[in-house]
């Protein structure tokens, strides 16, 4: 019985795919019997549920958990469940905020690397009803799922699949811990759009005071087809992240929120094997991490830089998931709602006014001289419509728009029609101004469901131009649209500043160091750095100095050769007798090479200090772009 129930379930899906062709011929049929009939699909199409969440654009990621209190961003597995009591947790206002800033959703880290569950489930003891707040009886997931309910956004979850906490990672019984944590987040809390398959795996960690190294060998340990099958049963509407062939969505490939132009919603493209899986960009509010940490306010990033994040994600086709984390009080941080605020109110500017919609058009060829197929589909304001020539022509055929007078905009979006796969591979754009044809953009490659092109400078015309040059076959192009690139609106409190903390450092004027490349250490450059088969770097601070804690720079040009990310730090009077004040691991640092900041216990006086590398992302050795003293 269970069995045809999952395969009617799949089935569905396809189900649905085979109706959406249906629906198009049907179409075409309605428009008399000389009208041609749409194009063949050309390779691998999204299906219905990933449609869907294209057309969401964007939605917030919200860390929040064991690590918020203690300023990590991987918990150790080990954290005492006491620490975990917000003293305002408050899912309405944040999600209420997320609604004005015009996201479609949120995704909440029900659990993270360390394993601690921030719902009463049943699979681990290691779960928030350990914790004081809402004395054991609360429930992080239900109260935001409630939340996103009232007031219509959609609602997803990131379950870390790497436990530090659990005694049985990496061996089979933890699998099982695993699939009932994801039953219980399927069946208890709504639909789901989207689940999280994070792909930081495996290292050291707790595991149930085992405290060594678990290696998995690879993403098969987890069995993602089984697990896929199980999701699909539960929730067949539900957006899988991650779980390489078998998810729906892909890591962007970075964290700061951007995706690699051109962009393909297709692997294995032009192979037998090709597959529709969209990317996703992820990056945080905040320069200080995933999780909220002290001070973090001063390194909100700009409306404009999150106005840049978006063109650069949402605008080469990707979808965005922008993190703001909870501080321990359990909201945002004032600052980040800022800042949202009026990035949000950007994003709207830039959308409010299609200069285009309306407007006439007219083709190098239209299909079958068919008027379902013509020109104006473009500005038409519908984005199922489109624009298409006859099968063969896959070059040089272009579209033109007439606007009734001269208009002035600085950012063109097109849009293809992506149910019948994503086609175009290059493409130019020109306007036509003081009696000639100029080029205004020769840059633009791939299109899919969106991108956003943004002029070098503003142009005023009445007529635009769009000229495929190459796709992998017909193009279909279901909007062309002309619009502003909005003013920067500065957040309504505090003023962002990108890495302020350096107004908190110590001078390094009297800094001296035997090593050669130290000084790439504190010369205040990002792009130079200290790296040394040796592992320790030694430095005279020239005299006795107070700090309470430092700062440490990785290297930042994506080699992660002798890159630290454990490190000793120990202090000395006389540059013979040390003594270690601080010593741990630079979280995530693979991924999100930021700036980490470590806070001593309580303030020191040295006159020298030593940096030891303990372990390197790769090779061995140590590095530092740059190494800084707090006051
Ligand atoms: C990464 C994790 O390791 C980070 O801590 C964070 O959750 C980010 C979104 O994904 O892979
Ligand atoms: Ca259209």
């Amino acid at each position: 019985m269970m069995k045809i129930k999952l395969m009617m379930k799949i089935d569905l899906r396809s189900f649905c795919r085979r109706l959406c062709a249906i629906a198009t011929a049907a179409c075409s049929l309605a428009n008399g019997a000389s009208s041609p009939s749409a194009p063949a699909p050309c390779g691998a199409v999204p299906t219905e549920q990933q449609i869907r969440w294209l057309r969401m654009e964007w939605y917030a990621f919200v860390h929040f958990g064991i690590n918020t209190y203690t300023g990590k961003e991987w918990g150790y597995g080990n954290e005492d469940p006491s620490l975990f009591s917000p003293s305002d947790f408050d899912a309405d206002l944040t999600v209420k905020a997320f609604k004005q800033a015009g996201m479609k959703g949120m995704i909440y880290t029900a659990k993270h690397h360390d394993g601690f569950c921030l719902w009463p489930t049943k699979s681990t003891k290691h779960n928030i009803t350990k914790s004081p707040w809402r004395h054991g009886k609360g429930d992080v997931v239900a109260e935001f799922s409630k939340a996103c309910k009232k007031y219509g956004l959609q609602f997803g979850t990131y379950l870390s699949p790497w436990d530090r906490n659990n005694a049985d990672y990496g061996k089979p019984g933890y699998l099982k811990v695993y699939e009932k944590q994801i039953r219980e987040l399927l069946t208890h809390y709504g639909p789901i759009f989207e689940i999280w398959f994070d792909g930081a795996n495996g290292g050291d960690g707790y595991y149930g005071g085992a405290k060594e190294v678990r290696k998995i060998g690879g993403e098969n340990y987890y069995n993602f087809p089984r697990i896929v099958k199980l999701i699909r049963t539960l929730q067949p509407d539900c957006i899988i992240w991650g779980a390489g062939r078998n998810g729906d969505v892909q890591w962007g490939g970075s964290e700061r929120g951007f995706v690699k132009y051109p962009c393909w919603n297709l692997i294995n493209m032009d192979s037998p094997r090709e597959k529709w899986i969209s990317l996703e960009a992820d990056t945080t509010i905040n320069h200080a991490g995933w999780f909220w940490h002290e001070g973090q306010s001063s390194k909100v990033k700009s409306p404009g830089q999150l106005m840049k994040v978006y063109m650069e994600s949402v605008g080469r086709g990707a979808n965005l998931i922008l993190n703001v984390a909870l501080n321990q009080k359990g909201q945002p941080d004032s600052a980040d709602l800022a800042a949202l605020q009026a990035f949000g109110e950007m994003r709207r500017r830039l959308l409010a006014k299609d200069y285009a919609l309306g407007a006439s058009a007219t083709a190098s060829e239209v299909r079958g001289n068919s008027e379902q197929f013509s020109a104006a589909k473009v500005t038409d304001g519908n984005i199922e419509t489109y624009w298409c020539p006859e099968d063969k022509t896959t070059r040089n055929c272009w579209i033109e728009i007439k606007l009734n007078e001269p208009t002035t905009f600085d950012v063109v979006r097109l849009r293809e029609q992506i149910r019948l796969g994503q086609r175009v591979k290059k493409f130019r754009i020109e306007a036509f101004v003081n009696g000639a044809w100029q080029c205004i953009d020769d840059s633009g490659e791939t299109i899919g469901n969106q991108v956003l092109r943004h002029l070098s400078q503003p142009v005023t015309t009445d007529r635009v131009r769009l000229t495929i040059l190459d796709a992998r076959a017909c193009p279909c192009i279901s909007e062309i649209s002309l619009l502003r690139y909005p003013d920067e609106i500065p957040p309504e409190t505090g003023t962002p500043a990108v890495n302020s903390g350096e107004g908190n450092y110590l001078p390094t004027d009297k800094w001296t160091s035997t090593m050669k490349t130290a000084k790439n250490a504190w010369d205040g450059d990002e792009s130079t750095y200290w790296q040394s088969t040796k592992n320790k770097l030694v430095i005279d601070l020239g005299e006795k100095c107070q700090f309470s804690g430092f700062c440490y720079l990785p290297k930042q040009n994506n080699d992660y050769n002798s890159m630290t990310d454990r490190y000793v730090f120990e202090i000395s009077m006389d540059g013979t007798k040390w003594k270690e004040v601080a010593s741990g691991e630079f979280s995530n640092i693979r991924a999100n090479p930021i700036l980490q900041t470590i806070a001593f216990p309580q303030p020191v006086r040295a006159r020298f200090i030593r940096f030891t590398g303990t372990s390197a992302l790769e090779g061995s050795g140590a590095s530092a772009a740059e190494l800084n003293l707090i006051h």
